[in-house]
């Protein structure tokens, strides 16, 4: 052990395609025509979202990253000694290190599932982390953490041992779920970690203005990580979207709390896709992403209908953002 090796099943390119496809397809034949948020993170998308973490407006990552800063050491004693951590949607690697640094020797975890979709973005951040700290092994596991078929290995290394489990799932990215799926993925997790804890990061509800500037930088940052999504497909898929016809269009919706992220066509088009045409108007919209806005409470309640009795939360000072321990 402590190589930076994949385990499990690494997504099959050929499989992968196949499905994002499948799924355009669907998507732009379906009125509103709408597409799951998880196709954005390939390796340029994964590095665009990046930089959103980054921009002064995308104010979740900074937030969280102070709450776990602050309270690491109350979250290293909710994580219990020498645990094993699975992190889904783990991208670049880089909060788990802060938890890690709470730790001190003796009760350090000892293995690290980071669980990613972006398998090239996943293999190389692993790798570095593994450099930095050699006595934890790192096993990355290239998958969509929403298909329990697909962790069949993960689980499997997780029953060989009978350490402790503890879930990560930070940056809110329960948000981007509707919320029959944000509940359906909390019970796979309670499944998967039996017996151990969840820590989850969770965007609140606030005033609009906020939300709205997070979603629409000055940069467009935010924008070029959206039209990704077609530069994907024709890179992919040899779809013929004309990028520059399209535009970003985010906002935030109060009766359903969440953000919505849609590209809009400028014109009327015809975009050619695996051997069929697809009919924009002007105006027409494809919806790309939905980033769902929590009170406390409400994310408790949703926890506690998945089966985890919720424990401390911490948030800051504004209550821009909060961080929740979930016992399974
Ligand atoms: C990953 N996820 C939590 C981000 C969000 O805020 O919903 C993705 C994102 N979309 C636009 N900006 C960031």
């Amino acid at each position: 052990a402590g190589a930076a090796e994949f385990v499990g099943s690494p997504l099959r390119k050929g499989a992968a395609a196949a499905e994002f496809a499948r799924d355009l397809v669907a998507a732009l034949s379906k009125t509103p025509r709408s597409i799951a948020p998880k196709y954005f993170y390939d390796a340029a998308g994964s590095a665009l979202f990046d930089r959103i973490c980054e921009l002064p407006e995308y104010y979740p990552t900074r937030t969280e990253w102070r709450i776990l800063t602050s309270h690491a050491h109350d979250i290293a004693q909710c994580m219990g000694s020498r645990a094993d951590i699975v992190e889904f949607g783990a991208g670049s690697l880089a909060k788990i290190r802060l938890l890690l640094d709470a730790f001190v020797p003796r009760d350090a975890p000892r293995r690290y599932f980071p669980v990613d979709i972006s398998a090239e973005h996943l293999d190389s951040a692993a790798r570095k982390l593994h450099a930095d700290y050699p006595q934890l092994s790192v096993q990355p596991v290239a998958a969509d953490y929403m298909k329990e078929e697909q962790l069949a290995g993960l689980a499997a290394s997780l029953e060989a041992s009978s350490q402790r489990r503890v879930g990560f799932f930070p940056g809110s990215t329960i948000g981007n779920f509707d919320p029959d799926e944000a509940a359906a993925f909390l019970r796979l997790a309670a499944r998967l970690l039996r017996g151990g804890g969840l820590l989850v990061g969770v965007d609140l509800v606030k005033e609009p203005q906020t939300l709205h500037r997070a979603y629409n930088d000055a940069q467009g940052v935010t924008a070029a990580f959206n039209l990704n999504l077609l530069r994907r497909a024709n890179d992919e898929l040899g779809a013929d979207f004309d990028v520059k016809k399209f535009a970003h269009y985010a906002f935030y919706e109060p009766v359903k709390q969440r953000v919505e992220m849609h590209l809009l066509s400028l014109c009327a088009q015809t975009v050619r896709l695996a051997g069929r045409e697809f009919a924009f108007e002007e105006g027409g919209s494809l919806h790309t992403e939905n980033s769902y806005k929590f009170t406390i409470e409400g994310f408790r309640a949703l926890a506690v209908s998945a089966g985890f009795v919720p424990g401390p939360v911490w948030t800051d000072e504004a209550r821009l953002f909060s961080v929740h321990w979930l016992e399974s």
